[in-house]
């Protein structure tokens, strides 16, 4: 799972998973929204007043906090800045067609309201309401996928879940109690009250058995049907593969799958993580995992009071308005006919190659190796008034004459007809 072969294996292990028809709209979708948002954000990378390196959301188990003292955060927890019509909408602004959030991440606290615990953001927080309802409406009424991340190992909240040594006797754990009695029925939860759910992301299989990763499957699939799984629920039983945080694949492989990834290098919030990356390296590695035939799952961490990073609004806000000119040559593509060049990556879709130029030649001249294919047209995605390029074969492959000024300063999607 973690590094580009072992997913390749995770795929290969899914036999008939390719022609799912249970998949189409997340195939197509190829750009979603990841949310990493809970009690994590109040300390944002600090504890005890001092900076905690690593991820934000960790915080819990690097600095063994017990239990008793974590707890403490959600009666601070009061997000009145959340307004889920304006995280969706950013979602749409950017471009993204899914959204995942963390309905319990591994430090265990619920952020849906649930009966099967009071460690929930209903009941446990001054805020008291319940934010998945209002995405859920809100995802409803802007079409955006809902999609929950639910931590089934780890929970280091409860007395039999993974990874709290430190409050809890290893040795003493009932992990298969804490499964069928814990986290099938919030899952059951997840998937009655909060309308149809495109995926249930599943994180750190750790040892779940074979079985284990069957039964939580069937369970999503018995209560909706068209729900997806990713691959994390373990045993390569999911609907689809997960690379690695942040692992983007070194080949094209045909499978269905994805990475998420960060746009610093935390999920949950952490107030003086500022390694943000460019909007050109978020379009050029969105560009290079679709052209790879994967889906790139982009993640935001918002604060305690419930605002998304500007940092994160900025470049998302710029990656959407690339899409707006490009999308063609994104969205329900599949990987191009060339691999492993450079200067660029292609995508295909239909009767059209798109190449997706990233450094534009000074004379406006793009050279395409041949690919095998009888190619009789050529278009800028963005600029239909554009026109068609000029376009010359010879035996090194396709001269596209384009314009001599760099037609889009995060990458130039040029569309090439085929003749079919
Ligand atoms: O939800 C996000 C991460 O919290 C989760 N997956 C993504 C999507 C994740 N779970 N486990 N890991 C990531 C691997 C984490 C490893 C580390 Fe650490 C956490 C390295 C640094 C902090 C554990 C604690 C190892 C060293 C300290």
């Amino acid at each position: 799972m973690a590094e580009d072969g072992s997913i390749r294996e995770e795929a290969r292990q899914r036999p008939g998973a390719r022609g799912d028809q249970r998949l189409n709209w997340w195939r197509d979708a190829r750009f979603g929204m990841f949310i990493h948002w809970g009690l994590y954000a109040i300390p944002a990378g600090q504890w005890r007043g001092k900076p905690i390196p690593g991820i934000g959301e960790w915080v819990m188990l690097r600095e063994r906090i017990p239990v008793r003292e974590y707890e403490s955060l959600a009666g601070r927890f009061n997000p009145t800045r959340f307004d889920a019509d304006a995280w969706v909408s950013l979602a749409k602004q950017a471009g993204q067609k899914y959204l995942v959030i963390t309905a319990k991440h591994h430090d265990g606290f619920c952020m849906y309201g649930s009966n099967e615990t009071e460690y929930n953001i209903v009941d446990a927080t001054p805020f008291g309401r319940d934010p998945m309802k209002e995405l859920a409406r809100a995802c409803q009424e802007q079409g955006v996928h809902l999609c929950f991340y639910y931590s089934q190992t780890q929970d280091w909240h409860h007395p039999d879940g993974d990874g709290n040594d430190w409050d809890y006797d290893d040795a003493k754990k009932d992990f298969a109690g804490y499964l069928e009695h814990y986290v099938k029925p919030q899952v059951r939860e997840l998937l009655a009250n909060y309308g149809p759910i495109g995926l249930i992301w599943f994180d750190t299989p750790k040892r779940i058995s074979a079985a284990q990763s069957r039964s939580l499957v069937d369970l999503v699939h018995e209560l909706q049907p068209g729900c997806l799984v990713n691959g994390r629920i373990g045993n390569a039983l999911g609907d689809y593969a997960e690379a690695g945080d942040n692992a983007i694949p070194a080949e094209l492989f045909d499978a269905d799958w994805e990475t998420p990834a960060t746009i610093n290098d935390t999920w949950g919030y952490k107030h003086d993580d500022h390694n943000w990356k460019s909007t050109g390296e978020l379009i050029h590695k969105l560009v290079d995992i679709v052209s790879k035939g994967g889906n790139y799952l982009l993640n935001v961490g918002p604060t305690a009071e419930g605002d998304i990073p500007h940092a994160s609004v900025a470049r998302l806000k710029e990656m959407g308005q690339w899409l707006e000119r490009n999308g063609e040559a994104i969205y329900g593509t599949r990987p191009g006919p060339l691999q492993g060049f450079d200067w660029g990556r292609t995508t295909a879709k239909y009767d059209t190659v798109y190449v997706h130029v990233f450094d534009w030649p000074a004379d406006g001249k793009v050279r395409v190796p041949d690919f095998g294919q009888n190619v009789t047209g050529a278009r800028l995605v963005a600029d239909p008034a554009a026109g068609a390029l000029p376009l010359t074969i010879d035996a090194e492959g396709l001269l596209v004459e384009g314009p001599a000024s760099t037609p889009d300063r995060f990458a130039t999607a040029i569309a090439l007809s085929l003749n079919s």
